[in-house]
């Protein structure tokens, strides 16, 4: 096949508008908010767990419509006469909602620098555990291994996975995936201990504040414990909170999923259809519960690739899938704006007069929609080991997420009035091996679902941003836990 020229090639043109219909068409991959609400508003945490509960389908699959949180699910459809093979020659193109009529403003110098040294190292205190070889490990460098201790549960001892991430009772052939463990370069990391962990958060909150891929890690985090403990639900459609009586340890849940105030009212010449984020604003909804967590796990990211208004000191200032006067300057794209929002819930956090806990931000978790984005045809379909060095897919809109939050949290970091501690918890390289974590095809029950490639190679409808549970997302709560031991250890205050 022809190489294709980055720009001004037609195919580029037509594959950028069949894109950019897709977007609208389709959505980015966020299951709805309450999907879980259901499940865990109707299990019974008394019930025998070798019965295992039925569970409701949750509302969204993988893809929610629209332009608010109703999430509705649609497929991706893919139009007549398209041809995936003339998509596979254009992997890792930049996915639409980055093109923008402005260059992106790189600030990336100025946060390789801060994220190589001053923040990173200096947040990582080294563990005084035997394990750790080197006094400056860094968690986040380091190698999958196969290990054959297998995951610490599986898809029938925890009752509440969500549908759309219980690959095995999804029909997932392959189960290997859920037996590679990571391995720091310079450290170990222990295999997550369900009672250590209790017995260290006892009477404290941690909580989860983000989008869907947060409750990933949430469940994941209850799914372990499960193990150990029943759990009892107090949780409410605000807050989804579950409490461990042995050790008095709530795990709690906030929605949100951009971080930053929202609001639907009319603004300027942003009608009422249109989400209108308030950059310099958190959100109010976890911002007030705030000073009753000890620990905070906060994220996100995804939803910078829907329709929204940007609002930033009074004024809009740049929209994405959204901008109806094109003679206008839009001043920011989805890729700084999310810096912004960044550098404003942290820098919230950091300055609250009440707050004394610990922050650990999830970096950006990346997706693998291979051989093109997620809407030309890329796919995960088929992968069954974590990615070789040469196999490492690189994905431009991850590598400027990325930058921008470390950005973000570095400025915000500098602000700090308070007794809070931050650490950015850097999964996103480490996490770009493992295309084969995610539930691609199998997520949902329904066992008429396509899971195969279509006549014309186009990939079945598939979700390569969340991730299977078992699975890797499971290490993301042995590196909170490393990170909390770590904190409370420095403060003198770890119980014996
Ligand atoms: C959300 O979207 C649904 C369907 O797309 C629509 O019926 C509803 O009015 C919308 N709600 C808001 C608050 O915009
Ligand atoms: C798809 O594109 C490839 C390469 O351009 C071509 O060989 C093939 O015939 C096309 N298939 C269809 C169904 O159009
Ligand atoms: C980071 O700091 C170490 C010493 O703490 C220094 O040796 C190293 O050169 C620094 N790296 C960068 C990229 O500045
Ligand atoms: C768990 O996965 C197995 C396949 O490995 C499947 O047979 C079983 O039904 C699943 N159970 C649940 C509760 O999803
Ligand atoms: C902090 O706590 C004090 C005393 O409880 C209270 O008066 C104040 O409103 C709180 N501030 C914030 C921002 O929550
Ligand atoms: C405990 C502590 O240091 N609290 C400080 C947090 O930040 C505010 C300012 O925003 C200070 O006034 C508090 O003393």
């Amino acid at each position: 096949m022809k190489t294709l020229p980055r720009a001004g090639s037609s195919i580029m043109v037509i594959i950028g508008g069949l894109a950019l219909f897709l977007v609208f068409a389709s959505w980015g991959l966020i299951s709805h908010p309450s999907a879980s609400t259901v499940i865990q508003g109707s299990f019974n945490p008394s019930i025998d767990q070798s019965v295992i509960p039925v569970k409701p389908e949750p509302r969204s699959a993988v893809y929610p419509a629209g332009n608010n949180d109703t999430g509705d699910a649609v497929e991706v459809k893919y139009p007549s006469g398209y041809n995936v093979s003339d998509v596979k020659e254009l992997a890792h193109i930049v996915p639409p909602w980055v093109v923008d009529d402005l260059p992106l403003t790189d600030d990336s110098r100025e946060s390789n620098k801060l994220y190589v040294n001053s923040t990173l190292e200096a947040s990582l205190s080294p563990l005084s555990a035997p394990k750790v070889k080197s006094e400056s490990c860094d968690m986040y460098n380091g190698k999958w291994f196969h290990d054959s201790a297998g995951p610490l549960y599986t898809n029938n001892s925890c009752p509440i996975i969500t549908n759309s991430q219980n690959c095995q009772g999804n029909g997932r052939p392959d189960k290997d995936y859920e037996n590679y463990r990571w391995k720091p370069t310079k450290c170990g990391l222990p295999r997550f201990d369900p009672k250590e962990f209790l017995k260290l958060m006892r009477g404290k909150t941690i909580a989860f504040i983000g989008d869907s891929v947060a409750r990933n890690q949430m469940e994941s985090l209850l799914c372990i414990l499960w193990q150990v403990e029943t759990p009892t639900n107090h949780g409410d459609s605000r807050m989804h909170d579950w409490l461990f009586k042995s050790t008095s340890t709530r795990i709690v849940r906030i929605w949100s999923a951009w971080l930053i105030h929202k609001t639907l009212e009319p603004f300027d010449f942003a009608p009422k259809d249109v989400v209108k984020l308030h950059l310099d604003s958190p959100d109010e909804n976890f911002m007030e519960f705030l000073p009753t967590f000890d620990v905070v796990v906060i994220s996100s990211g995804h939803w910078y690739v829907r329709k929204t208004a940007y609002i930033y000191k009074n004024e809009i200032v740049g929209g994405q899938l959204w901008w109806p006067d094109k003679s206008r300057r839009k001043k920011m794209d989805n890729v700084k704006a999310f810096g912004i929002s960044v550098e404003t819930i942290l820098s919230a956090i950091a300055t609250h007069p009440n707050y004394s806990g610990l922050v650990i931000v999830r970096s950006y978790s990346p997706d693998h929609y291979e051989g093109g984005s997620w809407n030309t045809g890329g796919s995960c379909t088929d992968k069954v080991k974590p990615a070789t060095d040469a196999e490492l897919a690189n994905n431009r809109f991850t590598n400027d997420l990325h930058k921008k939050q470390v950005t973000g949290f570095n400025r915000a970091v500098k602000k700090q009035t308070n007794k809070s501690r931050f650490r950015y918890m850097d999964i996103t390289k480490a996490y770009s091996y493992r295309h084969d974590g995610h539930p691609g095809p199998y997520r949902s029950r329904d066992p008429h679902k396509k899971t195969t490639r279509g006549p014309h190679g186009e990939p079945p409808p598939q979700d390569c941003l969340h991730w299977c549970m078992p699975g890797p997302v499971d290490t993301w709560n042995e590196l909170a836990f490393e990170i909390i031991k770590r904190d409370l250890e420095s403060a003198g205050s770890l119980p014996t």
